[in-house]
């Protein structure tokens, strides 16, 4: 039984459509006679500070102690800013990706490694979102045992979440609240028995995978090894089997315009790369044999070979580009990437050349360049994309990880050994940067390398400060 002043609360819930019956399908693409919307409470600040009140009083019922409140974005921001003012909490802010400029920060606020920081959330299901942000807000050196919820769904938050050390607590329960709104005459019987019947069926959400894996700095990470043996797809298992094996995490990405440039390139910091990266169309004598001698290259020196195309068109043309014209990509290029920006189509034209060839695509997430158009919302889109096409996807080209997922890999331009820019808008940051706090796992560097006086020891001083990065996080 909740208290007259929950269940008042709760009135004003459904009255507002924060909680609604009804056919509904959720994120996860299941159907739902219930949905909430706690979104809407910013157009209610009497309410948002009513229910900041009641997550402070559940923290305090608790024994909580904390230092800072962070809450899960973008939903939990009002609610969590609201505690802070009204209690005087200080808060730090979660980016869901880092700024491509600046601080590159992905935290914003003031804190000290150490300092016991809570989660905010506005309603659970599986509790994935408050684990994400634990596992960034940890990797950045804070301490979190506990969050607080405003409704939980009680869908399996609480037990998937306690199986990762965290406690759950939470201000309401859905079925407490489905019960206020039936005595109070607001839903009936036959809605009460449909919401019940879901939820007993739907009590076990588990958090994805890809969600579930911790993979931050001061965590233990998983080896290419042990990643190449989780992987499904043949070119994702065989990449993390030659960095394993060459103890490398470079790819080197020969931007030259002739083909004998290349080929001399290839040969030359071969034994130091998992990954050569292509733009065959500056090559301005491409020819036929070209491909072939390339590949015997990367068949010497055990590395793979990724044409940087960046498709971008609708699915019909990027299948005619992928296999026609003078560069035939599908038939020597292992990897090939593309902008997720035109939808599934692009993809799936480009699949039907590439799969029955074992090829693999990356999709690029994020830009190096400044000034660059990616919309926030972006990266976490192409995420959910790629888990749709694991057929295919190997993984992406972005500046920081956007999942961890141990079976998509992460590459990252833009590298330099130490940090600088050039005059048309590249960005550069170091390999330890890269590697360290931003995720990623094959570090790509053209004019560092292809520029530098001894490209052959130059190549191997870029593989040692990739490979000793990723070996200083297992
Ligand atoms: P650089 O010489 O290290 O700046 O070359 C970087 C390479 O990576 C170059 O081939 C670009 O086409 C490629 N690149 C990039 O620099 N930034 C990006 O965001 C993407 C690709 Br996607």
């Amino acid at each position: 039984m909740c208290s007259i002043k929950l269940a008042s609360l709760y009135s004003t819930l459904f009255e507002i459509g924060v909680v609604k019956f009804g056919h509904f399908t959720l994120k996860s693409g299941l159907q739902a006679p219930v949905y909430v919307d706690l979104r809407l409470l910013v157009s209610h600040p009497d309410l948002l500070e009513a229910f900041a009140t009641e997550v402070w009083n559940t923290l305090k019922r608790g024994g909580i102690e904390y230092d800072i409140v962070c809450g899960v974005p973008y939903a939990a921001l009002p609610l969590a800013t609201c505690v802070s003012v009204r209690f005087n909490v200080p808060m730090v802010i979660r980016r869901k990706e880092a700024k491509g400029y600046g601080t590159k920060k992905l935290i914003e606020g003031d804190y000290k490694q150490g300092q016991r920081c809570i989660i905010v959330e506005d309603v659970v299901t599986s509790g994935a979102s408050i684990w994400e942000t634990v596992e960034l807000l940890t990797a950045e050196g804070l301490t979190i045992t506990d969050a607080v919820v405003l409704m939980n769904r009680e869908q399996g938050a609480t037990k998937n979440l306690k199986d990762l050390g965290i406690t759950l607590h939470s201000v309401c329960h859905l079925t407490e609240c489905m019960k206020a709104l039936h005595q109070l005459g607001k839903i009936d019987a036959e809605t009460v028995y449909k919401v019940t019947k879901f939820l007993e069926i739907n009590n076990e959400t588990k958090i994805p995978t890809h969600k579930a894996v911790t993979s931050c700095k001061e965590r233990k990470i998983l080896s290419f090894k042990e990643r190449a043996s989780l992987c499904q797809h043949p070119l994702t298992k065989r990449i993390f089997g030659i960095m394993e094996e060459k103890k490398t995490n470079l790819c080197v990405a020969a931007d030259v315009t002739f083909c004998a440039k290349l080929l001399e390139i290839a040969e030359t910091v071969g034994p130091h790369i998992c990954v050569l990266k292509i733009h065959a169309d500056i090559l301005e004598d491409f020819n036929s044999e070209f491909p072939e001698k390339l590949k015997d290259v990367a068949k010497k020196h055990n590395f793979v070979i990724f044409e940087d195309r960046k498709f971008a068109d609708i699915g019909h043309t990027v299948y005619m580009q992928y296999t026609k014209g003078i560069h035939t990509i599908v038939e020597w290029a292992d990897i090939i990437d593309c902008h997720p920006l035109p939808g599934p189509g692009i993809l799936e034209g480009l699949k039907q050349a590439g799969i029955k060839k074992g090829r693999g695509c990356l999709l690029i997430a994020q830009m190096s360049t400044k000034g660059n158009l990616v919309p926030a919302n972006y990266p976490e889109a192409t995420a959910h994309f790629a888990d749709h096409h694991r057929d295919f996807v190997i993984g992406f080209i972005g500046q920081s990880r956007l999942i961890p997922d141990p079976t998509f890999i992460n590459f990252t331009p833009g590298i330099k050994l130490e940090e600088s820019s050039d005059s048309l808008g590249q960005q550069y940051v170091t390999p330890q940067e890269a590697i360290q706090n931003r995720g990623a796992d094959v570090i790509i560097v053209g004019r560092g390398i292809t520029d530098a006086n001894d490209p052959q020891a130059t190549a191997a001083e870029y593989k040692k400060a990739g490979f000793d990065a990723y070996s200083q996080l297992l």
